[in-house]
């Protein structure tokens, strides 16, 4: 909504939890299924391939990229089979097995499941299901660092490599953004190992409130929560077929994910505001497997051309152009795979989803650089339909306003809940699920009061036209002064 890009077609682009002014309830009661207008935001979340078998975890990112390059092209694609075993495992690490979907991908983080007893002098191990803090795991700090790519010079016509990581300048200016830095690595490492374990975990037929409850459960433990120092960043999405974004169940939701579904789950996490912002899409049946590998090969895109002095307008067009290079033949008709045009990745700030630069998916945006030390999510929708989103559906997904000012309340209910909002969200994004969990019943009147003042802005799901399909795949990097560091990366996505 708010981004205000205006796409060539005049479509309005909605980013996922765009800063916005502008109001919007979709609360007004809880079966509104109409379209209503409002913002959506996103999440990530990754799975593994293959396997149940985790693959060991290298701390170092060397290691990392030797089995980012053996896992590369690992499908995402679960297979529903797979799914039935949490974890034997090893033996999947195909990277494709089209008769036999592969359920789950091998992330990079996790290391073998053992349950040991924490002896002082032993290292902790991570459990299956996965329960121990990642900060506890790592006590020397030394968290898994993403996959780190050097910069090309912009400045030049044959863009050579910028030499920046090499500049004794630019490593003394990183030193002093490392807590930033273990920050940002402590919640990829949740997010790879939470999303590795609901990739074996997940099946056809699971409910998408068990999907979510599973993934904030263990969210909650591995990322130690604690208020707004550590914690959830956004509803964890399950947004099914043509719905792209902004879905998550609210109390008595009975929906359950099918073989034949197309699922988006986008979750995030932050310590100390810093948000991990990371999805993937889960499907069973690998008919769709040519649009989902058009996504994902269009978010790599996308981080591939991010750097200092990129052009967002570039980046969005060579999105585009990956992910039309792409068709999906689906029960004997070809469909173009198309980029939604109104949804884009966005840059991230403490505490804010979405910080105010747009990174959008086709051709035609404003053509403003990405600067030094800025975090973004890099994130790609393709669609079988029309390639536009709408609001759709009952809302779930709400959040503050980043910089709305005081604004008088009368009612008592509405005072109250906005406390409730500001002692337990803050300005991050949050859905009805977790206002039930803190205790607030008959919320609804005064949260659509609390939209309507602007104080806090609905974003109801985000559709594309009614029996098409539509994927996503996203990774937050971070634009160190040496190199770009993919954070989110493992060896699924
Ligand atoms: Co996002």
């Amino acid at each position: 909504m708010s981004a205000a890009v205006v796409t060539p077609t005049e479509v309005k682009v909605k980013e996922k939890f765009p800063p916005t002014l502008e109001k919007n309830n979709g609360i007004i009661n809880s079966e509104d299924r109409s379209a209503s207008d409002s913002k959506k935001k996103k999440k990530n979340k990754k799975k593994t391939d293959g396997g149940q078998g985790s693959v060991n975890v290298p701390d170092g990112e060397n290691d990392i990229d030797q089995i980012l390059k053996e896992i590369n092209s690992v499908s995402v694609s679960k297979k529903s089979s797979s799914a039935k075993s949490k974890q034997n495992a090893a033996n999947k690490s195909k990277d494709s097995a089209p008769a036999n979907p592969v359920t789950a991908t091998a992330v990079v983080a996790e290391g073998p499941p053992k349950k040991k007893k924490a002896n002082k002098n032993e290292k902790l191990v991570q459990t299956d299901p996965p329960s121990v803090p990642i900060v506890d795991l790592f006590p020397a700090g030394n968290f898994p660092v993403g996959e780190t790519c050097e910069y090309v010079d912009y400045n030049t016509d044959d863009r050579t490599a910028s030499n920046r990581m090499t500049n004794p300048e630019k490593k003394a200016l990183e030193i002093s953004y490392d807590d930033m830095y273990r920050d940002i690595r402590i919640g990829a490492e949740v997010h790879r190992t939470t999303r590795q374990y609901f990739q074996k975990w997940v099946k056809a037929g699971t409910s998408c409130m068990d999907i979510c409850d599973t993934i904030e459960n263990m969210n909650r433990k591995l990322i130690k929560e604690n208020g707004l120092s550590a914690g959830l960043a956004f509803p964890t999405g399950c947004s099914l077929n043509h719905c792209a974004a902004h879905y998550t169940p609210n109390a008595g939701d009975k929906t359950v994910v099918e073989y034949s579904d197309v699922c988006k789950i986008d979750f995030g996490v932050h310590v100390n505001g810093r948000v991990i912002d990371c999805a993937f899409t889960l499907t069973f049946d690998n008919k769709y497997d040519k649009l989902v590998e058009a996504v994902r090969a269009a978010t790599n895109t996308g981080i591939k051309e991010a750097g200092i002095d990129a052009r967002l307008n570039e980046i969005g067009a060579a999105i585009q152009e990956t992910m039309e290079s792409y068709e999906l033949e689906l029960d004997g008709k070809l469909y173009p795979i198309k980029p939604i045009r109104n949804l884009n990745g966005h840059s991230i700030a403490p505490y804010q989803i979405h910080a105010g630069k747009t990174v959008p998916i086709v051709k035609g945006g404003e053509r403003v650089l990405m600067e030094e030390n800025e975090v973004y999510a890099i994130e790609t929708f393709g669609s079988t339909g029309k390639g536009i989103v709408k609001d759709d559906m009952e809302c779930s997904h709400y959040m503050k306003n980043f910089d709305v000012g005081h604004v008088p309340l009368r009612l008592a209910k509405s005072k109250q809940l906005l406390s409730v909002i500001n002692k337990n969200f803050g300005t991050l994004a949050f859905c009805r699920r977790w206002v039930d969990r803190v205790g607030e019943t008959k919320y609804l009147l005064a949260l659509k009061d609390l939209c309507d003042k602007g104080l806090v802005e609905a974003y109801p799901p985000l559709c594309d036209t009614k029996g098409c399909y539509t994927a996503q795949f996203e990774h937050t990097i971070v634009l160190r002064p040496t190199c770009k560091e993919v954070v989110t990366r493992g060896s699924d996505y």
